[in-house]
């Protein structure tokens, strides 16, 4: 990792410990990306999708995606074939990992509360999921089930009741049987989840179709799911029409680490996220020369003999990635709260303490038997997490996402009363009289007005 970017570049050394505790943030590692840029091809696409709804979504589709379909819905039997041919092990995997999310989001689950402010005066918090979600899944090179399990199963547990699927097809020069239609394992997936209403559209026109709605599929009020520049683009534009989720970025993973760690552990978890892209960032923070030493003698071999080693070698050398050399545990934890990476994992003695001092990360991984491959799948916990720095003042994906809390506000005569004159007080201040009016004349002719005095 250390000095191994393409232009030479050492990786950052943040050596001196920080002032109060803050770390200059732009001393680490991290790749942009530039979404504003995507902005100008995807703003005419979504314009069109909305006027010419199912024949604009056909037209991208043919020119991106190199098919032709007839119709973007996929056929429910699509679902159940694919439910069918799904590799065993994957399915009993995956009907595993659903299982382990429902029990962890289904405990998200809010309840209503009642508060009582005056006698008389109540004001009640009901928790309403969104009406109707539009779930966007990638394909092409990254064709993630466990992204589909990630997105719907809190969507579910929320009590949305209307969820569409949206994918990509695979292209006409394909295994002919799937083209047209998504990934067969993305597609099962749906079906293992109870879902059946899926179309086979990628990249800014599924968005665009979900916000704006087109004769097959109607409009939804919130789009999730990761997907590349184009979605993120169209996820930016049209924010406002619909809601959305956090913008995925490329998948990072910053490593706590001291000298108790085993260096096999940590080379092999900072592949394991290199893994996804070349722009993805793999950081190991420590005190530790020898730690360093060890995980980066780890990588050289390792690295070459995964799969994917080209990919991986790329991310491991971009300025995204490297080790930060800091002087202490410390100083470590500030330099990983400043980062406030997507995945932390925390590899030190006594991590329970460390981890429960971890401000800012999407989600903490403590001690040696809990690796983010594991949360990628079957942790129980979401996947989907703030990327980019956004940890600091964003969650991942979460029932909460797909449930509004509405106030119901509800006093009696007497308890209005009681607080006018400081209503009418602020709406002084603000000049807006009419505001102060409008609980006068509730009290036309009342001996109670004169409270209000
Ligand atoms: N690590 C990715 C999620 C994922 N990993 C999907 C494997 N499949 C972002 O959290
Ligand atoms: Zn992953």
């Amino acid at each position: 990792l250390r000095g191994s970017s393409p232009e030479g570049t050492p990786s950052a050394d943040v050596t001196s410990a920080p002032a109060n505790g803050v770390v200059d943030r732009d001393l680490l590692p991290r790749a942009e990306l530039d979404v504003e840029a995507a902005l100008a091809t995807v703003r005419p696409l979504c314009e069109d999708v909305r006027h010419r709804g199912t024949a604009a979504v056909i037209e991208y589709t043919e020119k991106f995606d190199g098919v032709r379909l007839d119709r973007v819905r996929v056929p429910v039997e699509a679902l159940t074939e694919a439910l069918a041919e799904l590799d065993p092990a994957v399915r009993s995997a995956l009907e595993e990992s659903i299982r382990r999310a429902r029990i962890v989001h289904r405990d998200q689950r809010r309840t209503d509360s009642t508060v009582q402010v005056v006698p008389g005066g109540t004001v009640t918090e009901r928790w309403v999921p969104v009406e109707r979600v539009g779930l966007y899944v990638p394909g092409g090179r990254a064709v993630y089930p466990s992204s589909v399990v990630m997105n719907v199963v809190p969507a579910q547990e929320a009590g949305v009741g209307s969820l569409a699927v949206s994918s990509p097809p695979q292209a006409a020069a394909d295994n002919s049987r799937w083209a047209g239609l998504p990934h067969p394992t993305i597609l099962a997936a749906c079906a293992l989840l109870g879902i059946d209403e899926v179309y086979a559209a990628g990249g800014a026109q599924a968005v665009a179709m979900f916000a704006y709605g087109t004769d097959e599929c109607a409009p939804v009020q919130l789009v999730t799911g990761p997907g590349n520049i184009y979605v993120a683009a169209a996820k930016r534009l049209l924010k406002g029409v619909i809601g959305i989720d956090s913008e995925a970025g490329p998948t990072e993973i910053a490593v706590l680490a001291d000298d108790s760690a085993d260096p096999v552990h940590v080379a092999a978890d900072l592949i394991s996220q290199a893994e996804h892209d070349v722009v993805a960032a793999a950081v190991l923070v420590t005190p530790s020369e020898a730690l360093a030493e060890g995980v980066e003698a780890e990588l050289k071999t390792q690295v070459p003999a995964t799969k994917h080693s080209e990919r991986i070698a790329e991310a491991l050398a971009g300025r995204q990635s490297g080790v930060v050399l800091v002087d202490s545990l410390e100083h470590g934890l500030a330099v990983v709260n400043a980062y406030a990476a997507e995945h932390l994992e925390i590899q030190t003695e006594d991590a329970a303490s460390w981890a429960a001092r971890v401000r800012n990360a999407g989600a903490v991984f403590v001690g040696p038997y809990a690796p983010v491959s594991l949360g990628d799948y079957a942790a129980g916990s979401n996947h989907v997490l703030p990327t980019g720095g956004c940890a600091c003042h964003s969650s991942g994906l979460s029932v909460q996402s797909f449930l509004r809390g509405i106030h119901v506000v509800d006093y009696s005569k007497e308890a209005l009363a009681d607080v006018t004159h400081h209503v009418l007080a602020l709406a002084d201040a603000e000049d807006l009289p009419a505001h102060g009016d409008a609980l006068r004349a509730r009290f036309v002719g009342d001996e109670r007005e004169g409270r209000s005095g």
